[in-house]
């Protein structure tokens, strides 16, 4: 059915466009550098230049590598898989998988009894082979005269110590460990550390309240936390082992407690006198690391051992514990990483995620560093102290491949084209944008201005779940529509079914599934691998089911068009309505909360919620505060409600469900379209809803 796809043929058909001798006139304008992408369905050529010196550089290529993958995924990957290093090579079966409930439980597994270690891959395969004096990392901190760099030489040596004190206090291969800490580069280190002893690392962004933390260390039980005292975002000083400090105490009240608290003295952010401190338990970093040797010896493990777990929103209050393990986690993060940007070794490369977050896993940590380059660590805020930040931050370093979030274009895009235009930006040849579809609008913004119409923009689509990127232009083979993710990366084979989980063909619109497995895959959630199976794949049986909606074009081009489930994705952070709702129904006078998205000009979507209070209790000022804060105190600030609406009544099913349907568009001022209402229990709700709006 390969062979017979729409998507396959209409590359093909692609693959005769005439490159630089177009003749459909637009394109020829585009390839020329001559027009700006302005027309809302002008596709985009990249250069052919740029094209001529890319690693794909035609459809044709991109094709008959696809072709491969999908046919012989076993050949394709283990083929790309050879390039790494490993202590010993895997079973020649190279996977074996089950993404089908009914044929019992879901299982996959890539490089089975391989064994290897993903820090030595990211470190030391580069120094052996002569390239340790190359830069790993460029550090910039919160104020632009802040920075410091490392050599893959001296980080192999600043993870070597921070295993070596890890073993030291007792930590071994399987233990888990939390890291807490803002984007030092003690964070990237801490990760590779953990890895190279074979512990699981569990990274919590640092913008994440006591109570997330607490939740999050409770759930695997580690015997270290690693931290700093304080960091600076912008103008604001956030204390971050205080923050610590109460989630450890909320942990030994339930039974947890947590023996170690590693903490770096961020100097730049706040003194050492000025942190509080618990003796036996605290441990300043630089005390005690910085004495242990700077060689470790790896700890090889099982590539189905697992490397990380990163929590993620789901529909239910509870957060998902989702784990990676080793081998495929690492050939796919770097082979998608060195393919969706085109990347060289000269290449300077900056993500502007946290690596609190699952980009900041895969696209600042290991699928970079796996290929040898060289990151920027960036620990400030991207409008600090002024908008032109991150383009001050291109051309001090010469950064060539920028990727970012929507949010983050559209925010820098309402500053005005001054604060980019005045920086040289000459550097950048791909652009990269991650976390939510990104309109049109920001799309051309950033292509024109940012990238001068000169830096294809690679628009990716994956998830925390999927480990790396599933649908991402390959910037040098395709011409790209602004909005689409484009076409699925090698070995991907994404599936729109409709509700009854029927594949539906060609042009239409579905929910986005995926058919086989990938190295990159989750493997489980923790400790519930129930609930996994429930939410992935019991949805749509066979497939392993993204929860996002998703059109496909007449040219096989997939469009992203966003959750379908109850989540809401504000600025490419994924929060489930029902968290923020038992934070809200958490404080004493709410007595029922329902949160739903809504369109947000900066964030693409904003967190709305429509509150019914405790009988007696009035409206006020005050009150929506503190119910704001209480979300801040219990998420994260990132979780803030944009809007309290004062609610006296919900609307419901008569068996008792709120139709947040009809709240959607209330929320969206959407009054003419709220539907059918007479299925309500109490229809009078809506009339009171609608009277209560911007009171
Ligand atoms: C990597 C990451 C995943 C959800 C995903 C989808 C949305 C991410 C996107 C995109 C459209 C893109 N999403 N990238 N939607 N186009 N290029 O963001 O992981 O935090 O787990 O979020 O984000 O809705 O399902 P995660």
């Amino acid at each position: 059915s390969i062979a017979s796809s729409d998507f396959l043929r209409h590359v093909e058909s692609m693959a005769q466009l005439p490159y630089g001798a177009g003749k459909m006139s637009h394109l020829n304008a585009v390839i020329l550098g001559e027009a700006l992408a302005t027309e809302e369905n002008d596709p985009v050529f990249p250069s052919p230049d740029f094209s001529a010196q890319a690693l794909i550089s035609s459809p044709q290529q991109y094709m008959n590598m696809y072709k491969r993958s999908v046919e012989d995924p076993a050949g394709f990957w283990s083929d790309i898989a050879s390039s790494f290093y490993w202590k010993k090579k895997w079973n020649p079966m190279v996977y074996l998988e089950n993404l089908d409930v009914k044929k019992g439980t879901i299982k996959i597994e890539w490089f089975k009894e391989g064994t290897t270690n993903i820090c030595y891959n990211a470190l030391d395969r580069h120094i052996e082979a002569g390239r340790g004096d190359k830069i790993a990392i460029y550090w910039e901190g919160n104020e632009p005269d802040q920075d410091g760099k490392l050599t893959y030489t001296e980080l192999l040596a600043k993870v070597c110590q921070l295993a070596n004190y890890l073993k030291h206090v007792g930590v071994r291969k399987g233990d888990a460990v939390i890291i807490y800490l803002p984007m030092l580069m003690e964070l990237p280190i801490a990760m590779l550390a953990c890895a190279r002893i074979g512990a699981v690392h569990s990274v919590v962004f640092a913008g994440f309240s006591a109570d997330s933390l607490a939740q999050r260390i409770m759930d695997c039980k580690p015997k270290i936390v690693l931290t700093c005292n304080a960091v600076c975002r912008g103008s604001k000083v956030i204390l971050l082992k205080d923050i610590v400090d109460s989630a450890l105490v909320e942990c030994t009240k339930n039974g947890c407690s947590v023996g170690l608290c590693l903490t770096f003295e961020n100097q730049s952010a706040l003194s050492r006198g000025a942190t509080k401190w618990q003796d036996g338990r605290d441990v300043w970093w630089q005390n005690v690391v910085e004495k242990f040797p700077n060689k470790c010896e790896v700890e090889w493990v099982d590539s189905e051992d697992p490397l990380f777990l990163l929590y993620t929103s789901g529909s239910t209050g509870k957060p998902k514990g989702v784990l990676h393990t080793t081998g495929g986690y690492m050939v796919y993060t770097a082979t998608t990483f060195k393919y969706a940007f085109d990347y060289k070794a000269p290449d300077i490369y900056w993500c502007t995620a946290d690596c609190g977050w699952i980009t900041g896993h895969s696209y600042v940590t290991y699928g970079p560093l796996l290929n040898g380059a060289t990151v920027i660590v960036f620990e400030g805020a991207p409008n600090h102290p002024s908008p032109g930040r991150c383009w001050d931050i291109v051309d001090k370093y010469k950064v060539t491949i920028f990727y970012t979030a929507p949010t983050l274009v559209r925010s820098l895009m309402r500053e005005g084209n001054e604060f980019v235009t005045r920086y040289s930006r000459k550097s950048l040849r791909v652009l990269g944008s991650v976390g939510e579809p990104i309109n049109p609008s920001a799309w051309r913004w950033f292509y024109n201005v940012v990238g001068n119409g000169q830096c294809p923009i690679s628009d990716t689509w994956w998830q925390t779940e999927t480990g790396g990127f599933m649908i991402t232009p390959l910037p040098g083979a395709w011409p790209q529509k602004p909005g689409s993710a484009t076409l699925p990366f090698f070995g991907v084979e994404p599936v729109l079914v409709d509700e009854k989980g029927v594949e539906i063909d060609g042009e239409c619109s579905g929910y986005l599934c995926i058919k086989k497995s990938w190295p990159g895959a989750f493997r489980t959630l923790y400790g519930d691998h129930e609930r996994y199976e429930t939410t992935y794949f019991k949805p749509f049986p066979g497939y392993y089911f993204s929860g996002d909606g998703c059109s496909r074009d007449k040219d096989g081009y997939y469009w992203l068009t966003g959750r379908v489930d109850d989540v809401i994705n504000v600025s490419g952070h994924r929060i489930g309505t029902a968290e923020v709702e038992s934070a809200l129904v958490s404080h004493p006078h709410c007595a029922e909360a329902a949160v739903v998205g809504v369109e947000h000009e900066v964030k693409g979507q904003g967190i709305y919620a429509f509150v019914t209070l405790v009988e007696g209790v009035p409206y006020s000022e005050e009150l929506r505060k503190c119910l704001i804060l209480t979300v801040r105190n219990q998420i994260g600030a990132f979780a803030a409600p944009d809007k309290i609406h004062w609610a006296p009544g919900l609307p419901k099913t008569r068996s008792g469900k709120i139709m947040r349907r009809i709240l959607r568009k209330i929320a969206a001022r959407q009054l003419d379209e709220l539907g059918d209402t007479s299925t309500l229990a109490d229809p009078s709700v809506v009339e009171q809803l609608i009277a209560l709006t911007d009171k």
